[in-house]
């Protein structure tokens, strides 16, 4: 019999909890390895020779393929394990929307997780100086995606079309970060009433909630001013910095 898949990832990561739900989703027997990248381990060469040269998760295991980045990942389970169409499309246009959608995704709504990162993460990890330019810079991108968003929803119940796919997990988890960490709220909703109802559904699916415990956890922490026990320099979301500027305190 053939050996479980390994599934690395971390409960706060956005992408990895999309993944994660698809797995559950669709009953996926897999190896569930929690990656600390709260100490670094993620930061190892051994770990980026091994499995990602980024050192960034999820990362998904099978016999001795590795791949990475998230929609790389849900399209080979999907092949796989034959999943159901609505994931990735069952017509050519459905297919060529959705990887539209993951395109987009990772440059445009992906990179407003600056503005969850700065506020809640960077203190832990480069102490306390002003980060306003950097989360300005991920509110303008969050801004931006959810307008984009709602138009797509004005069309369609899911955002690439009548059907859940893959799309929405990605999309879904990154808003889950932001109003678990309160960047999104009541004033941004009632700008984007397709956004909201869409984000509602999507809490009530099957493993929602369940994938989503520890970033709750973790944004009521920040939110009661509690710091986070992150060591590590690099950022959760490489790429949104406005300078790589890093102060002397990381040492
Ligand atoms: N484009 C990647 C993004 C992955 C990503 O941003 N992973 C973050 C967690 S949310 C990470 O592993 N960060 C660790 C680091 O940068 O040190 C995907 O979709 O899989």
């Amino acid at each position: 019999m053939a050996s479980e898949i390994r599934f690395l990832h971390h409960p706060t990561s956005q992408p990895c909890r999309a993944v994660h739900q698809l797995l559950l989703e669709n009953d996926i027997p897999f190896e569930d390895v929690v990656v600390n990248l709260m100490d670094g381990e993620n930061e190892q060469q051994s770990f980026k020779d091994k499995y990602n040269p980024t050192g960034q998760v999820p990362i998904l295991v099978d016999g001795d393929f590795v791949v990475w980045e998230s929609p790389a990942i849900a399209y080979y389970l999907n092949e796989k394990f034959d999943l159901p169409k609505n994931w990735f499309g069952g017509t050519l246009e459905q297919r060529a929307i959705i990887q539209q959608y993951c395109h987009w995704h990772s440059t445009y709504l992906r990179r407003g997780a600056g503005a969850f990162f700065y506020t809640h993460f960077a203190e832990c990890i480069w102490g306390k100086q002003d980060y306003s330019r950097e989360i300005a810079k991920g509110r303008y991108t969050l801004d931006e995606s959810l307008e984009i968003m709602e138009a797509w929803l004005n069309k369609t119940a899911y955002l690439c079309g009548d059907v859940i796919s893959f799309a929405d997990l990605l999309g879904y988890h990154e808003l889950v970060s932001h109003v678990a960490g309160k960047i999104l709220g009541e004033p941004d909703w009632q700008k984007h009433p397709k956004v909201k109802q869409w984000y509602d559904a999507l809490s009530e699916r099957p493993h929602a909630q369940e994938v989503s415990q520890m970033i709750f956890a973790v944004g009521a922490m920040r939110l009661a001013g509690d710091p986070i026990p992150m060591t590590r320099k690099t950022s959760l979301a490489k790429g949104t910095e406005i300078k790589p500027g890093v102060p002397e305190k990381v040492g």
